[in-house]
């Protein structure tokens, strides 16, 4: 029997806690109260159940059974596992690919609204692939690079281009393999022709084509989508935002842009600057038009241009609990279709966006990059026109949020650290090897309402930072942070270890960095790339002591972005439940693929994935492969008692000094 939780078992964030109350009050569904009632399927959830034709679908429930045509449980469960990392790389892919297209069209003078606001970013991009930047008008050489970057799909043999960007060693291993990319599109098929009834089954060599699919995401289109949204958009750097519900206003016109790609979200930031739709906001009697993001969107508006968040991917259904949302602007990935039903029971108006997603009951505007700009002012037009049907007395506003500061891009970082006159990587790579910094951890990912929303990201997060551990971030994980005041300068940093505390105060970061989207995780990969290059801490990625984390994960992406990171050389711990567990009370050899994609993938890159749903051994483990990375390269064993001597008091009088001098107070001489 179904079992209804309590609030606050569906969320930590007492945002989403009053807005689920109120969701109680009013008798409407949400997510979580649906995962309560849909108790996942044991079989399909386990990766035993296959439907891949029509002689099935087969569910090996017991040992040693197979499917009619004669399949075993460990090439079912490879199949579905290469199949769902097939369908997350082609997300992000075409996501990558959109992006190119428009580069392309903005080259041309094609689009209405956009520019190339990054030049320096275009020609270091461009450089990398050979493309002459010198004399070249910023179109001349953006055209070159989005017809290259359009290749990358289609292109048939070879390897990806932005596989060279990778450690030499890294290469060489994916070659050795036989799993360098050759294009986005090819492998992505390739999963789908063999993983088809009477292909490939085996289920390792599955996996390794699944690897090989994963590689042209992380490597290749996302890759692509976050170079391009820098280029076109600009490289983020940090600046103030604000995340959680209470950022939608009570006096204004409420736009909440959810989905992934920037190219219509920000048209619809440069169109509610207009002076023309904010004298229209006011002509309808409201203060004028307040934007917020949801999911990546949010992301990719709040890191750039200061949008605040209003939330993460469990906030979706609650923003509109709000009663104060006059549109809610999709595009594409991560959103729910009970958001229409939803609205239904307000005034809010759901618009989706994309050719490629339609919901039934949805108002569909589609967005054209030739008209961006009119079309984002005929879609806040309409959010206007909707404000009249607000109703005030079924409006209940959050009251809360949080500030942060977004926007360090792997370029920033590198700045940052080393200054506009040395940028490098050789403060990071040095806290490390003193120990002050004892590693690295990326905790990405989505909420998933099986679980607590945000729990699992704030537990992971805060734990690692009291053990020294610097956090990267990235997607709804990011937005949990920020809600939480973990991306503040120095706000919280009495909860950080004491090392990292030093480092924090001294480079004046917050001790979790805000990276973007998920298609950024690539900045992850870069970051990781500059550390081996700028040396200390061996000669490949396999060896820096990092580790990645995705508590709460629940979209397939999150699954190729797992799977590039494996075979990238990272440790990658996912939360909640494995979509390969087989059975427990299985005696034959039903975790086959379980210890594939552990000790084998292991052996074979150096990275391994693991799924672990207690959040205690989740931490445990990920310290452990830290400190284990550490003693591989030699570097003293991690001491809290070493640091953090210094205090604030010493750290404000290294304030005043030159940067020479402040980087050999802190890292020694020859820093
Ligand atoms: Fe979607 Fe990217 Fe997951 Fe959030 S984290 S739920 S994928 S929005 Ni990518
Ligand atoms: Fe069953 Fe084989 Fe068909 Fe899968 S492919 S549904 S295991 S018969």
């Amino acid at each position: 029997m179904p079992k209804k939780r309590e609030l606050n078992e569906y969320s930590v964030d007492p945002a989403a806690q009053q807005m689920l109350a109120r969701a109680e009050e009013l008798g409407l569904e949400t997510a979580f109260s649906r995962a309560d009632k849909m108790v996942p399927c044991n079989i399909g959830s386990a990766g035993m159940c296959c439907k891949q034709c029509g002689m099935g679908p087969c569910r090996l429930t017991k040992s040693g059974e197979v499917g009619v045509c004669g399949a075993t449980l460990d090439t079912i469960q490879a199949r579905n596992l290469a199949r769902s990392i097939a369908a997350g790389a082609a997300a992000h892919s075409d996501h990558g690919r959109d992006m190119a297209f428009l580069l392309k069209a903005v080259a041309n003078e094609e689009t209405e609204g956009y520019s190339i606001r990054d030049v320096a970013k275009l020609r270091i991009v461009a450089a990398k692939y050979d493309i002459p930047i010198e004399g070249r008008s910023p179109q001349e050489i953006a055209n070159d690079l989005a017809d290259l970057y359009i290749s990358q799909f289609g292109q048939q043999r070879g390897e990806v281009a932005p596989v060279r960007r990778a450690p030499i060693k890294r290469q060489r291993i994916w070659q050795e393999r036989g799993v360098g990319p050759r294009g986005v599109d090819r492998e992505i098929v390739e999963t789908l022709h063999r993983t088809h009834i009477g292909d490939d089954q085996d289920a390792e060599h599955i996996l390794e084509h699944a690897v090989r699919t994963a590689l042209s995401d992380g490597w290749g289109g996302s890759m692509i989508a976050t170079d391009i949204s820098d280029i076109l958009f600009g490289t983020p750097a940090p600046l103030l935002g604000r995340a959680n519900l209470g950022v939608i206003r009570a006096n204004m016109v409420n736009v909440v842009v959810h989905g992934h790609e920037p190219s219509l979200s920000e048209m619809i930031v440069a169109a509610s600057q207009d002076p023309e739709i904010i004298a229209y906001a006011k002509a309808a009697g409201a203060a004028g038009v307040n934007l917020s993001g949801i999911c990546c969107t949010a992301n990719e508006i709040l890191m750039r241009q200061g949008i605040p968040a209003a939330g993460n991917f469990l906030q979706q259904e609650l923003a509109i609990m709000t009663g104060a949302v006059e549109a809610m602007v999709v595009d594409v990935q991560c959103i729910m279709q009970a958001l229409v039903g939803l609205a239904a029971n307000f005034h809010t108006q759901i618009i989706t966006t994309s050719p490629k997603v339609r919901i039934k009951g949805a108002t569909h505007i589609q967005f054209d990059e030739h008209h961006a700009l009119t079309i984002a002012r005929t879609i806040l037009k309409s959010a206007i026109d909707n404000y009249k049907n607000r109703d005030a007395a079924k409006t209940r506003i959050p009251d809360a949020q949080e500030d942060l500061i977004p926007g360090f891009s792997h370029e920033y970082i590198n700045y940052m650290l080393g200054g506009s006159y040395r940028a490098s990587f050789r403060p990071l790579n040095d806290a490390i090897m003193s120990g002050r910094i004892r590693g690295v951890a990326a905790i990405v990912g989505c909420n998933n309402p099986r679980s607590t929303h945000d729990y699992l990201h704030d537990k992971v997060t805060t734990e690692l930072l009291k053990q020294d551990v610097l956090v990267v971030q990235t997607g709804c994980g990011a937005i949990a942070s920020a809600k939480i005041g973990l991306m503040l300068g120095e706000a919280g940093l009495d909860q950080v270890g004491p090392g990292l505390r030093e480092i924090c105060e001294t480079v004046g970061i917050p001790p979790v960095l805000h990276m973007g989207s998920c298609v950024d995780n690539t900045r992850i990969l870069t970051v990781l790339t500059q550390m081996v290059e700028e040396g200390g801490l061996g000669d490949d990625i396999d060896q820096i002591p990092a580790v990645g984390l995705a508590p709460e994960w629940m979209s397939e992406k999150a699954l190729s972005i797992a799977a590039y990171c494996v075979a990238s050389g990272a440790y990658v711990i996912f939360g909640g439940s494995s979509p390969v567990s087989g059975m427990p009370d299985r005696v034959d050899d039903s975790d086959i693929v379980l210890k594939h994609i552990s000790a084998g993938w292991e052996k074979a890159y150096g990275g391994k994935l693991e799924f672990i749903p207690d959040v205690d051994e989740m931490i445990r483990r990920a310290l452990a492969h830290i400190d284990q990375k550490r003693a591989a390269l030699g570097l003293p064993e991690y001491d809290p008692a070493k640091f953090g001597a210094s205090g604030d008091g010493k750290m404000l009088a290294l304030e005043s000094l030159p940067i020479e001098q402040k980087r050999a107070a802190l890292y020694g001489a020859g820093a």
